[in-house]
């Protein structure tokens, strides 16, 4: 029998990787998007014309039931969120109620449409580890105390904790993947890794000479997304639901990041190019994150098969690619 998936957040990055990946096993896909006259449509559109649109929000719990009902999901994939953590500051309140409450309403949207028949719908939940912050162990896994350093850290800290009970309070198959960064060439250019590989195009291409950043020294455990949306895949095929954290186990400084991409595209003295602008720093740092995966590689049997230098040069070469074809060179 066809399986049929529901996926919040379909027009963002995993949104889109994890499309593909569903109508490649056969999935009939429907993708929740907001708003109306949604730019990201058409994108979607070309990207998975399969997938089916519905609209809604995750501030209207009557919209998440109207496409439960439509959809008639097996499984649901909570990506929506406000994402960008810099944001989070300046839009507190916002970041708290979609990126936070929005769990609760869709978890509870799902009780309601399920009834009696819990078990029918399976639940996944996009943590972060944002939620780690200030670390409190090195590297971070499923037990290690959690101590958000944003308003966004915050509400996703709500949100995995809800996932959880949920899953303790009815026996939802409900569960929560702790994904550490992941990015690709779909990455939204606010992302630092995005916002180099873009710049890097460029200054290689002769079309700007400067880059501004914040913080060079955070390190991050920075992954592929078309890795990382197979894990959650596979999350919901286990009988049993549970948390897991997804990493690749290295941590990289943006330091590191702009050394590969600029030597990539031959600039060694990158230095040059580079500015830290105080209004990219934040409020609150997360210094350092670098995963723990045991469990997932254990029992889920995901592994990443992207490098850290592969994620890098993949970026810069999209970018580039991009950059010729709007200059028409
Ligand atoms: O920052 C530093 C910045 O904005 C990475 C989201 O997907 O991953 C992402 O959150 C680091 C930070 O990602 C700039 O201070 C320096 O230390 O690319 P980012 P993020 O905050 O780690 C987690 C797992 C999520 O869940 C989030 O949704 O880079 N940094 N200079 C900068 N960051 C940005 N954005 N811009 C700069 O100019």
């Amino acid at each position: 029998m066809t399986k049929r998936a529901l996926i919040t957040g379909v027009t963002g990055q995993d949104g889109m990787y994890l499309s593909r990946l569903l109508l490649s096993k056969g999935y009939e896909v429907y993708g929740l998007v907001r708003g109306q006259n949604n730019p990201k449509i058409p994108v979607i559109n070309e990207w998975a014309p399969e997938v089916k649109i519905l609209t809604g929000d995750l501030l209207d719990q009557s919209s998440l039931l109207r496409a439960l009902n439509s959809s008639k999901p097996d499984e649901v994939y909570n990506l929506g969120a406000i994402s960008f953590v810099a944001y989070s500051w300046e839009n507190a309140q916002l970041t708290s109620q979609v990126t936070g409450l929005g769990v609760l309403n869709i978890l509870e949207a799902i009780r309601l449409y399920a009834g009696d028949d819990i078990g029918k719908v399976r639940f996944y939940q996009a943590s972060s580890s944002e939620m780690f912050g200030r670390v409190q162990e090195v590297p971070q896994k499923e037990t290690t105390l959690l101590w958000p350093r944003s308003p966004y850290g915050v509400a996703k800290v709500f949100g995995h904790y809800m996932t959880i009970n949920y899953r303790e309070s009815y026996g939802m198959h409900a569960s929560s993947g702790v994904l550490f960064n992941h990015e690709s060439p779909l990455r939204g250019p606010e992302f630092v890794t995005r916002k180099i590989s873009v710049a890097v195009a460029r200054i290689a291409l002769g079309l700007q000479d400067q880059l501004s950043l914040g913080n060079l020294d955070a390190k991050r455990d920075w992954g592929f997304a078309g890795d990382y949306v197979e894990a959650m895949w596979r999350m919901l095929q286990q009988d049993e639901a549970d948390d897991y954290v997804i990493s690749t186990g290295e941590t990289y400084s943006v330091r590191q990041y702009l050394d590969i991409a600029f030597n990539h595209v031959g600039i060694a003295d990158w230095e040059k190019h580079v500015f830290q602008d105080p209004q990219f720093f934040r409020p609150a740092e997360v210094d350092l994150l670098i995963g723990d995966s045991t469990k997932a590689r254990e029992t889920l049997g995901w592994k990443p098969a992207v490098s850290f230098e592969e994620l890098v040069t993949m970026m810069v070469d999209a970018d580039m690619a991009r950059e010729k074809s709007a200059q028409g060179k």
